[in-house]
């Protein structure tokens, strides 16, 4: 039950080159350019073509993922590393990050389309568009390891989402960097205790290794699937599928 991709947006690694991970291959991104005024941000449904193209190509269900945080923190790479599965390391560029990527997964036989946006320098100005949040189906917020201000702005991020996001919001929070174990000053435990405060799934994540990133996307995914589809009889728990998948950061999992 798929189609392929046919409206061609802006490509989306065309503003990438400032970001000192991204530029690692070409954007897919398809259609919408901008998430301001693209509806209700609910889940598409797309219908079948006999057309025999690459599966890549093809998608069942699409959702939307915004990736929120302080500058800095790591989201461009996470991003690139989830699409590309590659890290650029480079001094912090103030970046005005890529737009989205589109990337598909199979979820149990089910091809869930991920646009995922990234806020594109926004937020170093604390003014990421409200439109940014509506059209959201999760949010992934993001605080670096390595910055105390990061952890401690999760709390703002979370006022604007409450604020501005769509009720049933799917929310992750995921702690970056957290291969950086000299410069660590955020423990795992912070992390975890504010998630529980918040009621969100937690996990630590690298882009520059690669752990828990794709974990993260598909827990997403899996999530957003189950909703759409109102599977009879099957819930699925998304904080007991990343506690049973999750590597630590003294792993190595790329
Ligand atoms: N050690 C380490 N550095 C990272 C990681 N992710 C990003 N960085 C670095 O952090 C800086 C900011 O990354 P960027 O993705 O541009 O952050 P953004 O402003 O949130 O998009 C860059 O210098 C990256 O190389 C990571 O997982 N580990
Ligand atoms: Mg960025």
């Amino acid at each position: 039950m798929s189609r392929k991709k046919t409206v061609k947006g802006k490509a989306a690694g065309s503003s990438s080159s400032s970001s000192p991970c991204a530029g690692t291959g070409t954007g897919t991104g398809t259609g919408t350019g901008s998430p301001s005024g693209r509806g209700s941000g609910k889940p598409r449904t797309v219908h079948p073509s006999t057309a025999s193209i690459s599966s890549s190509e093809f998608y069942d269900i699409s959702f939307k993922v915004m990736l929120v945080g302080d500058s800095g923190v790591g989201k461009t790479c996470v991003l690139v590393r989830f699409k590309d599965g590659a890290f650029l390391a480079g001094s912090f560029i103030s970046t005005v990050g890529i737009d989205f990527r589109n990337k598909v997964l199979n979820i149990d036989g089910v091809k869930v389309k991920l646009q995922i946006w990234d806020t594109a320098g926004q937020e170093r100005f604390r003014s990421v568009t409200h439109a940014y949040y509506r059209d959201a189906n999760a949010l992934l917020m993001l605080y670096d390891v390595t910055n105390k201000s990061s952890f401690d702005n999760i709390q703002a991020w979370l006022t604007e989402i409450h604020e501005y996001a769509q009720q049933d919001v799917v929310l992750m929070l995921l702690g970056n960097k957290a291969d950086a174990t000299h410069d660590r000053v955020v423990k795992r435990e912070d992390g975890e205790r504010l998630a529980k405060e918040f009621g969100v799934p937690f996990m630590e994540t690298s882009a520059r290794s690669g752990l828990n990133v794709e974990l993260a996307f598909t827990a997403v995914a899996k999530e957003l699937k189950h909703r759409s589809m109102k599977e009879p009889g099957e819930k699925f728990m998304l904080q007991e599928y990343v506690n049973k998948e999750m590597k630590g950061a003294g792993c190595c999992r790329s």
